[in-house]
């Protein structure tokens, strides 16, 4: 098969060789003193291995490997190129998740876009902050201009707390983030095919763009995440990771029975005592993938997902896509979210009151 292996197959692999490992120092226990020395020496150099591959994650990976987790979903990482190869079919038309390794030209821009960077561009433009992280549905947004938002981050990094913060970018905006980046990125990705025919002037774009979180940086620190959930109006998201590390927990939602509500189990360290079907949940429904800096993920309509950041700042780009494959369904969810608007909440949480 063309496709480069996937994190979770690399994962998969080294357990395997680690183990085959072990039963080799088993059997040469009995060897000569000096033969028994370099082995023990192996032996702690490969449990120090097994100390820092357990630790490089927010998932316990003992546990995992333990309980057979990950197992039935695997997320490849792949190139622009090997998309067009035969055998990837599915990944070329959006049917599977996958990690885009080489989606940007210009890498020297990961490190521009800092939250220096956000700030000078976008201070004055309103972002969604989470006090809190969004470790649950039930965590309520401020509506606060993005400086703002980029100084209570500064704070709670310092402070130790894990904050997020969303910017939703409209149309124009997003030109001049994918200008710095300029991504190389393949036709799943790009919507400006319906867009240009269905939204001809850029005051619709952008409306649509704001209203439907077309495109959105996403800022966060240390620990901050999102609550295990699927994405509205059917359409599949892909999002760049900037800088920091993110990792994923992504879900095929065939598995929608073993996964309770969103936001009802912490993904990365689940009480199975409290929801004992989550094990099925991870073992053959669930993988997990750690994305960093100039990587991109990209998960279908409706995979289910949970983050989880290391290191300041952690930034992605957020960017939805309707595909000749979900368009249908994606279709009918636009059309009914124009149809039943839903409440402003821009006027029921006032953030600029606060922070004014
Ligand atoms: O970037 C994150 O941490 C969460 C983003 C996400 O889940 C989403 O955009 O639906």
């Amino acid at each position: 098969m063309p496709v480069a292996t996937g994190l979770n197959e690399g994962v998969r692999d080294s357990r395997v060789g680690s183990s085959e490992g072990l039963h080799k120092l088993k059997a040469a226990r009995w060897g000569s003193t000096g033969k028994r020395r370099m082995l023990l020496g192996r032996a702690a150099a490969l449990g120090w291995l097994l100390f820092c591959w357990s630790q490089a994650s927010p998932v316990n990976r003992t546990l995992a490997a333990a309980n057979g987790w990950f197992q039935g979903v695997s997320i490849p990482r792949v190139t622009v190129e090997d998309l067009s190869l035969p055998g990837n079919e599915d990944l070329l038309r959006g049917a599977r998740p996958f990690v885009l390794t080489n989606g940007m030209r210009g890498f020297e821009a990961l490190s521009d876009l800092d939250e220096d960077w956000m700030d000078r561009m976008f201070g004055t433009s309103t972002a969604d902050l989470f006090e809190n992280s969004i470790g649950s549905p039930e965590e309520k947004q401020f509506l606060v201009p993005l400086s703002k938002a980029i100084e209570s981050l500064r704070k709670a990094h310092a402070g130790d707390k894990a904050e997020y913060t969303m910017l939703r970018m409209n149309y124009e905006q997003t030109a001049v983030v994918r200008q710095l980046l300029s991504p190389s990125f393949p036709e799943l990705f790009d919507s400006s095919w319906w867009m240009r025919r269905c939204l001809p002037s850029a005051d619709s774009r952008n409306n649509a763009f704001l209203i439907a979180a077309w495109s959105m940086l996403v800022l966060g620190n240390d620990r901050a995440g999102m609550f295990l959930h699927y994405d509205s109006l059917n359409t599949g998201t892909w999002q760049m990771q900037i800088s920091g590390v993110k990792t994923w927990i992504v879900c095929d939602p065939s598995g929608r029975e073993w996964f309770y509500e969103p936001g009802d189990v912490f993904a990365f360290d689940p009480d199975l005592g409290e929801f004992p079907r989550f094990d099925t949940a991870l073992r053959l429904f669930c993988a997990e993938v750690e994305v960093r800096p100039g990587e991109t993920l990209f998960y279908p309509s409706n995979w289910w997902h949970a983050t989880f950041n290391e290191g300041w700042p952690t930034i992605g780009l957020v960017g939805r896509t309707i595909t000749r494959w979900n368009f249908q369904p994606a279709y009918a969810a636009l059309k009914q979210k124009c149809q039943n608007p839903g409440e402003d909440i821009s006027k029921k949480w006032k953030g600029e009151s606060c922070w004014g």
